[in-house]
């Protein structure tokens, strides 16, 4: 798989074709009209990332569209709430264009489309779960990114790291089955990842901790996935 970033910052992502996508509950998506995906967000990984690591779990094509701050300002205006990322669904039976935003909203979609959701209904509430505790968790990282005054920067990493993280980690282990967090890989390893490839940004020595080999070990897991490593190894390379 490979991503071709064209002069105007558009990502085309070559995959396998749309009727292999649901590979939990592989359903043949031939009833009507074949769906057209393009996601809109800045050239980072941001809110975006899990958007595009479920298209490459998937393996469905999609068209990573890369703006910057000028296309955003002549756009902002004719999107739904005035913030990326969004989603844009053509074909598929819809009668025109649907236009989806707020990212974990788009997240869901897309899952529940991929058979990536999860199973059963206990198991979609625990991807829920996951969902909440990860934007829990990565909240203070985004205060301490915006943050200008050293002083209250130190204190809320130090907080972070005492108190949330701690209790996140664990709650993580515990939470963890033989593979994945589900019983096969899901939105929730999605989620996770990314969490704590934001955290490590800033906490490098994040797993180091010898309690925390059970999840070294997830993210190496989740990493050799071989639909997850073709993106890893081929996704713009940017820095957030
Ligand atoms: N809750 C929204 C938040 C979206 C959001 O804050 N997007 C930012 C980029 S990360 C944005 O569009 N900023 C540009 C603007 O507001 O003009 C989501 O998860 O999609």
């Amino acid at each position: 798989m490979t991503a071709e970033i064209s002069t105007r910052q558009e990502v085309k992502l070559h995959s396998v074709p749309q009727e292999t996508s649901n590979i939990n509950s592989p359903v043949i998506m031939g009833m009507g009209e074949k769906k057209t995906y393009t996601l809109t967000y800045f050239d980072i990984r941001g809110r975006a990332e899990p958007i595009r690591l479920l298209f490459a779990l998937a393996g469905v094509t999609y068209n990573d569209r890369r703006i910057d701050v000028n296309e955003w300002m002549e756009m902002k205006s004719t999107t739904p709430f005035g913030q990326l990322p969004i989603l844009e669904i053509s074909g598929g039976g819809f009668k025109s264009p649907q236009k989806l935003n707020q990212s974990h909203s788009i997240m869901r979609h897309l899952a529940r489309e991929f058979g990536l959701d999860g199973r059963s209904s206990m198991e979609k509430t625990k991807v829920d779960i996951i969902s909440e505790t990860m934007r829990e968790s990565i909240e203070p990282i985004a205060q301490i990114f915006n943050e200008t005054d050293e002083g209250v920067k130190d204190k809320v990493m130090s907080r972070y790291r005492e108190d949330l993280l701690p209790r996140f980690l664990d709650y993580l282990t515990d939470n963890l089955n033989e593979e994945w967090f589900l019983d096969q890989i899901s939105l929730a390893d999605i989620l996770i990842y990314v969490a704590l490839e934001n955290m490590t940004m800033f906490l490098p020595d994040l797993l180091d901790g010898k309690s925390y080999w059970k999840l070294r070990d997830w993210r190496t897991r989740f990493e050799s996935h071989s639909k997850i490593a073709e993106w890893l190894a081929n996704r713009p390379i940017t820095s957030r």
